[in-house]
């Protein structure tokens, strides 16, 4: 495949971390909103409700991207922007504002990417059991069928949901992420069942309406790593790629529910029953075009060594010395790499993942086309005396993840674009506004935006791209 001649370069957000807005233009209450308002889980005590006013100031953030030399733009919708009350009642401001948003991308020449759900459920439908109950796949289609008809026509790039896996793990398993849940693995794999259930059956209304564009998923990257001297590699292989990947992957790429699942959940005692045979038929009629990776991290794992099953997750960054990670009690657990390089909130940082992450989808599942919607780094960050923020552990990591995705692309994997998260800085989930992830700094006491040197790192990268690759004729 090599390298395509129209890359795309952008930089991704999503609805509930940038917008603000939360109680404008007829918007809904989402299960965010709620649990920013007062949820003690809600560690930092900070909300979306103003974050960096995106719902006002895209114009100038889509400039910023624009002037950067980017040629595309992921963003999601809020459901309950469309859909106050999850289902029902349709609020025309929504659809004006998306549709504004749109038209702002398409005139800068930004493609936008448009994800459909990315965490913010509407709260009413929260309030009836969330993506636990069945009946939200409908609601989900629903949903969708008003995006397609009101979107579709300008929007050429869908996704339906962003990171599955990773949202079904935070609210059932972590429990940082509402509604709470804590290791409850029947509610997780249910969840996540329910969420691909919902992707595959929008994907196969939006190939039914046979509008002119393609739709795809967006998965957290999670290639599984056994670590060396595992006494039982294969075997922790195989239940932590059920774990993290398989029912995402297998189910959106090829059709079918990954081989042997559901008898091994079974077998292990969780409830299985959120899977119906009629099922199989949405599945194969709802495979996805492309996929689109989230490249963080991978899954580093070993044997389980002794004691009940545990998450380590970290919301507060420097103030606590927690390594991400899982111990699956007879499953296996997370193993620790010393040499590996760590975020102040506990992540590895390990840019040989994009490689290995971009190879194994392509032996496992062919040439289906990836993007990588979204890859970063998260910091605190302080601008210097001239107010620039010089971000250099940033520059270096994305730099490191783009080597090897250039890597992948040279041994034939089909990248075609590449997504920073995130243009600006923004609400991140429960970490509040402590953990910064943009290019362009925000000082949110007065919404002034700054481009930090990754700004300047990123522009020059692209502008090299396009020198190298797309002016001298590369493949189409
Ligand atoms: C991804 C999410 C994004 C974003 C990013 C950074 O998993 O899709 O929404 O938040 O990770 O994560 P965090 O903000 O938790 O550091």
């Amino acid at each position: 495949m090599g390298f395509p001649k129209k890359f795309l370069w952008g930089s991704a957000t999503a609805a509930y971390q940038c917008e603000g807005a939360w109680n404008e233009g007829g918007k809904g209450l989402g299960e965010w909103d709620e649990f920013s308002h007062g949820n003690p889980l809600n560690l930092n005590n900070e909300s979306g409700d103003v974050s960096c006013d995106f719902y006002h100031r895209y114009e100038e953030d889509l400039n910023l991207a624009q002037q950067e030399g980017q040629n595309s733009f992921r963003f999601s919708i809020a459901w309950d922007r469309i859909l106050p009350d999850g289902r029902g009642r349709v609020n025309q401001a929504g659809i004006d504002f998306y549709n504004r948003l749109i038209d702002a991308c398409l005139v800068r020449g930004l493609e936008p990417n448009v994800t459909l759900f990315h965490y913010d459920l509407p709260a009413a439908l929260a309030h009836e059991g969330g993506w636990a109950r069945r009946g939200i796949v409908d609601d989900f289609v629903a949903y969708a069928k008003i995006c397609f008809e009101a979107f579709g026509d300008k929007v050429r790039l869908w996704a339906t949901i962003n990171e599955p896996k990773y949202y079904s793990y935070c609210t059932n398993m972590v429990g940082n992420y509402p509604p709470n849940h804590r290791c409850d693995f029947d509610r997780y794999y249910c969840v996540l069942y329910h969420e691909i259930l919902a992707s595959a059956k929008a994907v196969s209304l939006y190939h039914e309406m046979g509008l002119p564009g393609s739709i795809g998923i967006v998965h957290d990257s999670s290639n599984v790593d056994v670590a060396e001297g595992t006494k039982n590699p294969e075997r922790v292989r195989t239940i932590a790629d059920f774990f993290y990947n398989r029912l995402v992957l297998d189910t959106s790429i090829t059709g079918t529910l990954p081989a042997g699942l559901v008898p091994f959940l079974r077998d292990e005692g969780i409830d299985s029953s959120f899977a119906k045979d009629e099922d199989a038929a949405v599945f194969e009629q709802g495979k996805i075009d492309w996929l689109g990776m989230n490249v963080y991290n991978r899954m580093y794992v070993t044997d389980y060594t002794s004691g009940e099953t545990e998450v380590f997750h970290n919301n507060v960054g420097a103030r606590a010395k927690t390594k991400e990670g899982i111990r699956i009690k007879d499953w296996f657990e997370t193993a620790v790499d010393p040499t590996t390089k760590r975020n102040l909130w506990g992540r590895e940082i390990y840019p040989q993942c994009m490689l290995e992450t971009l190879q194994e989808i392509r032996e496992r599942y062919g040439d289906i086309p990836v993007y990588i919607t979204e890859n970063g780094h998260g910091e605190y960050e302080t601008p210097n005396e001239d107010g620039v923020v010089e971000d250099d552990d940033r520059i270096d990591m994305m730099q490191g993840y783009i080597d090897k995705m250039f890597e992948a692309m040279e041994s034939g994997c089909k990248v075609l674009g590449y997504y920073a998260w995130s243009p600006m800085d923004l609400y991140s989930w429960v970490n509040g506004y402590e953990k910064r992830y943009g290019l362009v700094y925000v000082d949110f006491a007065t919404q002034k935006r700054t481009p930090k040197k990754s700004y300047w790192w990123y522009k020059d990268l692209i502008e090299a791209y396009r020198k190298q690759h797309e002016m001298q004729g590369a493949e189409s």
